[in-house]
């Protein structure tokens, strides 16, 4: 048995604050004390967490490790070791990622592929979504996704509603809601609508506009807005949940307020690149554009006071990231990264860094900048994600029982964000000089010190857990409880 103390450091959670000591035994959370309850003949190690704060470990429930893409010819540069590396050293102690099944692969095979190099290479915990297959409606993929949900605690599935060879039709999203609601399941949808993209793509081609920065256009705000109606109008008739990752549109995130002003259960996620880079960081950086295309785009500057409006108003439950990785440049032993489509922005591989600075960036512009309450930035980054995803109680809040994954928070520190101190393979970092105010000084994932000062500690790949997760609707959502109080 190990028993650890952590001393003098104030507890943050999403509607607390509180000085207090922690006594952590074999990386559960044993007891919260007062101040100076225990001393250190109580505990085989003492942590002074003096002036500093202590958050929930930071929950990212949108990342892309080893994420292959463009029909296999190329992956992201991170792995799960480098990314989940990456995360531990920003504070992030939990991910879900994706499982998409290459060709020819069941979803549940490859589901088990997946989490066994997972569970080879992970620092953190991690759990999956498994992503809905294009041919869903034809074969037997939704007998496999329920014996995941099942069997592997696999609780949300992922839809993708555009790009070519995984977008699913309307039928397939109905009776996929249909089954996730039987199942305990979150439905997750990716809403752009696919023909209006790629109607918009083919305009830009015949206008021979190939430059990189072009991608915005090829996926409209109409577009955007027009899925996320759809999905909710389908997830209603289908009387399902439905969880809308990475909104970037203001006008997408305003049609989600006006559904949920009806009542209807649906919650959303956002990402720290939407509220924090806009178009204009891109438009006149030629090649290096390429570094900011992802889907849903980096919308134009306007578009964000807007969609931190929609955080600030509680429209958005979560921030996550979408940490898909590539590099600008095409270093050896990785295949092909951003550069591959260079001039071409069609063949630019989608995807940004950003599990590492996700909890400075949102503390900085969020916290800092008086837009956010602790508490709020505690309830975006952990516990809401954690309580939709079926991970609560063990991830997401600090209590007693709950795992030891715990970021000592130093408000103080200020440090400049920078691709050299960061961890990730990419070899650029949208938030490139962004001073910030408040870092993570020490990360413990389970009780074990797991980063210190941004850096990782004898990080030991495959200590990472797979994290089985409850049925949706188990642990009272942040969404629930906010309705119920209004
Ligand atoms: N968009 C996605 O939907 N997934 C991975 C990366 C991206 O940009
Ligand atoms: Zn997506
Ligand atoms: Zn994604």
């Amino acid at each position: 048995m190990t028993r650890l103390l952590l001393r003098g450091g104030e507890v943050i959670t999403s509607n607390e604050r509180y000085l207090a000591d922690l006594l952590i035994v074999d990386g559960t959370i044993e007891a919260i004390g007062r101040p100076g309850q225990w001393g250190v003949d109580d505990a085989d190690e003492t942590v002074d967490a003096d002036g500093c704060l202590l958050l929930p470990g930071g929950v990212d429930t949108h990342t892309h490790l080893e994420y292959v893409v463009a029909s296999g010819k190329t992956r992201t540069a991170d792995d799960f070791e480098s990314g989940t590396i990456a995360a531990a050293c920003g504070g992030t102690t939990t991910i879900v990622d994706f499982v998409r099944p290459p060709q020819g692969v069941g979803v549940y095979d490859a589901f088990q592929q997946r989490r066994a190099a997972a569970a080879a290479s992970c620092v953190v915990d991690f759990g999956f979504h498994p992503i809905v297959p294009a041919s869903a409606g034809d074969d037997d993929s939704f007998d496999q996704l329920v014996r995941l949900a099942r069997e592997e605690g696999a609780t949300s599935w992922k839809f993708f509603m555009a790009y070519p060879g995984s977008m699913v039709d309307d039928d397939v999203l109905i009776r996929g809601f249909r089954l996730a609601r039987e199942h305990g399941v979150l439905p997750m949808v990716h809403a752009e609508n696919g023909h209006m993209v790629a109607d918009a793509i083919a305009s830009l081609i015949e206008d021979e506009r190939f430059e990189e920065h072009n991608h915005l256009f090829g996926h409209p705000a109409s577009a955007e807005q027009e899925a996320v109606n759809r999905a909710i109008m389908l997830a209603e008739h289908a009387e399902s949940p439905l969880f809308i990752v990475h909104v970037s549109a203001s006008d997408a995130a305003e049609e989600i307020a006006r559904h949920q002003a009806r009542g209807v259960e649906v919650m959303a996620e956002t990402c720290p690149q939407y509220l924090v880079t806009g178009y204009e960081d891109y438009r006149d950086l030629g090649f290096g554009a390429a570094g900011y295309i992802c889907s849903p785009p980096i919308r134009e500057r306007a578009n964000q006071e807007r969609l931190w409006r929609a955080v600030e108003q509680g429209t958005i439950a979560t921030i996550g990231t979408d940490h898909a990785a590539f590099t600008l440049a095409q270093p050896e032993g990785l295949p092909p990264q951003k550069a591959v489509g260079r001039g071409h922005f069609p063949s630019v591989p989608n995807g940004v860094p950003g599990v590492e600075e996700r909890l400075m960036v949102m503390y900085e512009t969020g916290v800092m900048s008086g837009r956010l309450s602790i508490h709020e930035f505690v309830d975006l980054t952990a516990t809401r994600p954690a309580q939709l995803f079926g991970l609560a109680p063990r991830k997401g809040s600090i209590a007693p029982g709950a795992d030891a994954d715990i970021v000592v928070w130093d408000p103080k520190a200020s440090r400049t964000l920078g691709v050299d101190t960061l961890h990730s393979r990419s070899d650029y970092s949208l938030y490139e000089g962004m001073t910030v105010s408040g870092s993570p000084r020490l990360v413990f994932s389970r009780g074990e010190l797991i980063a210190r000062d941004g850096e990782p500690v004898e990080p030991r790949p495959g200590r990472g857990e797979y994290l089985p997760r409850q049925r949706f609707g188990t642990a009272a959502s942040g969404w629930r409880a906010a309705h119920a109080a209004g």
